[in-house]
């Protein structure tokens, strides 16, 4: 059973005395008949926890109901919004941010169509999300980036739905993607009483171990003869596609079987141009050839056991946009590459701590024990040993794109590897799951299917004990229309092709691939 400590936490954050019905908690409980328009009333121009709120009703439109939009700040500069919803379901949802914040992100419509109300912040300065500069002058903004912006918000969230409805809230949930997904993580490890449920995806949780390996690749870039153009790009793309495409049952344009598309199969090396200097679009020269194994080799840095990054896998699916060109080669222009873009203001704020750094001569990217230590401990979520979470009755989701340039899904699987053996299989089978959806970018996008119920996956397990096994992954076009599906397979297992051969429709229902172990 589930202990409410949200709502215990509301209770002793607020002051308020409900003993005599705010026990249970459990979903038979009825949640108050509250209007977005009370609940503006009951906030419109009160100071809460210290943050002077400002609130608005919002019509309903299509995809969400009336609700009351609620801004606020925490001082000096930590600014938040809160959406609450007419026929409140009595939950919180807490989105995470991204990049390095510096904006309050666009809160969950679909958390907020459920009638959950929902929250976002800045986590405590404004600016650019590719820009760490505020970590440089301001060491309170980094320490709120880090893990502190979370729980700040949080309590005046609490309390703020607590005083619009009446009743604090009887689950909190955090979903995040990314930075995002750090920021859950950071929760589990740092606050495990926060949150009833916790959705960390494509979650950037070793920043010092990515952010070297980003140096790293965009150092190989930079090399001359280096550059990836897009046709380069998919030429290797083409031929892990070749090697790979069909070892998960079905040639659809995705290898869901990367334990399969071992190096051997793909000889990246039978590319290599004659001589291995550049000659053209056909071939890779040795400086390319660089690039591929920065790329997919783990990146081992001195001091913390913890200062690595499992290398990326070759998915076949480099040539999507939203993959190599966007993160890691810009097109044959490194310096637009957005893994370029974060380690370079990485390395000017945090490391160099010289805004005039140039990150490419940076080296080693390990030379400054103290930098790399501090940069870890504002904002690794490293820790494997989440069993305080688990001990309270919480659970966590996370989730990976299979064709995320951006972070390696070997990396999220490591984590959940150390994590496994840090609380042992059956606490981890109890309390965790685990999911890679084949083909997907960064946290979407891609040519897989991108788009499961996370959400309502993690509700079930939190207010009914129903563990989630087996999920369902969609892609939909642009109007929302679902174009095809996949099972969302618990890792390791992968979506394997059962259907029909050559059958254009089977091959787009979920129900014709099996959830299969490599
Ligand atoms: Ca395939």
């Amino acid at each position: 059973m589930t202990t409410n400590r949200t709502k215990l936490a509301a209770v002793a954050l607020s002051g308020l005395l409900l003993s005599a019905c705010g026990g249970s908690g459990d979903e038979t409980t009825p949640t108050p008949a509250v209007t977005a328009q009370q609940a503006c009333a009951a906030l419109s121009g009160k100071t809460i926890a210290g943050a002077t709120l400002s609130a608005v009703a919002v019509a309903a439109s299509a995809a969400v109901p009336t609700y009351c939009k609620v801004n606020g700040t925490i001082a000096p500069s930590l600014n938040f919004e809160m959406r609450l919803p007419d026929a409140w379901n009595g939950k919180l949802y807490y989105g995470g941010g991204g990049g390095y914040d510096g904006s309050i992100p666009a809160l969950s419509l679909p958390a907020l169509a459920q009638g959950y109300a929902t929250v976002a912040s800045d986590s405590g300065h404004q600016g650019s999300a590719l820009s760490a500069a505020f970590a440089l002058t301001d060491t309170f903004a980094a320490q709120l980036f880090g893990s502190l912006s979370v729980p700040t918000v949080m309590s005046t969230a609490l309390e703020s739905v607590t005083a619009a409805y009446g009743v604090p809230p009887s689950r909190s949930y955090f979903e995040g993607c990314s930075n995002g997904g750090r920021e859950a993580l950071m929760a589990v490890q740092r606050n495990p009483n926060l949150f009833d449920g916790v959705i960390a995806r494509a979650p950037a949780y070793n920043w010092v171990g990515f952010m070297g390996a980003f140096n790293r690749t965009a150092k190989a870039l930079a090399v001359p003869g280096g550059a990836f153009s897009a046709a380069k790009t998919a030429l290797l793309a083409q031929r892990v596609r070749d090697a790979c495409d069909g070892l998960d049952g079905i040639v659809d344009g995705v290898v869901a079987n990367p334990a399969a598309c071992t190096p051997a199969l793909v000889n990246v090396a039978a590319l290599r141009c004659a001589g291995g200097t550049d000659t053209g679009d056909t071939c890779l020269s040795d400086a390319q050839l660089a690039v591929v194994a920065s790329w997919t080799t783990d990146a081992v840095f001195a001091g913390s056991g913890s200062f690595r990054n499992a290398g990326w896998n070759l998915t076949g699916n480099e040539d999507d946009p939203g993959a190599w060109a966007a993160w890691e080669t810009g097109g044959g222009n490194v310096a637009g590459a957005l893994q370029f873009l974060f380690q370079d203001t990485t390395v000017k704020n945090y490391l160099a701590r010289d805004p005039a750094a140039n990150s490419l001569t940076y080296a080693p990217w390990d030379q400054n024990q103290n930098a790399l230590y501090a940069l870890a401990a504002l904002n690794d979520a490293t820790n494997p040993d989440i069993r305080p979470f688990i001990n309270s009755g919480a659970k966590l989701i996370l989730w990976h794109g299979g064709n995320d340039a951006a972070l390696s899904v070997n990396s999220t699987a490591e984590y959940v590897a150390n994590m496994r053996n840090a609380v042992g299989t059956t606490s981890a089978d109890a309390s965790t799951r685990f999911y890679v959806a084949p083909g997907v970018d960064h946290c979407g996008g891609g040519p897989g299917a991108d788009t499961s119920d996370l959400l309502t996956a993690l509700d079930q397990w939190v207010t009914k004990s129903v563990a989630p096994a087996t999920l369902t992954a969609e892609k939909r076009d642009a109007g929302g229309a679902v174009t095809f599906a996949r099972p969302l397979c618990p890792h390791p297992q992968y979506p394997r092709y059962t259907g029909p051969a050559n059958d254009a429709a089977a091959a787009k229902l979920a129900t014709n691939y099996t959830c299969s172990s490599p």
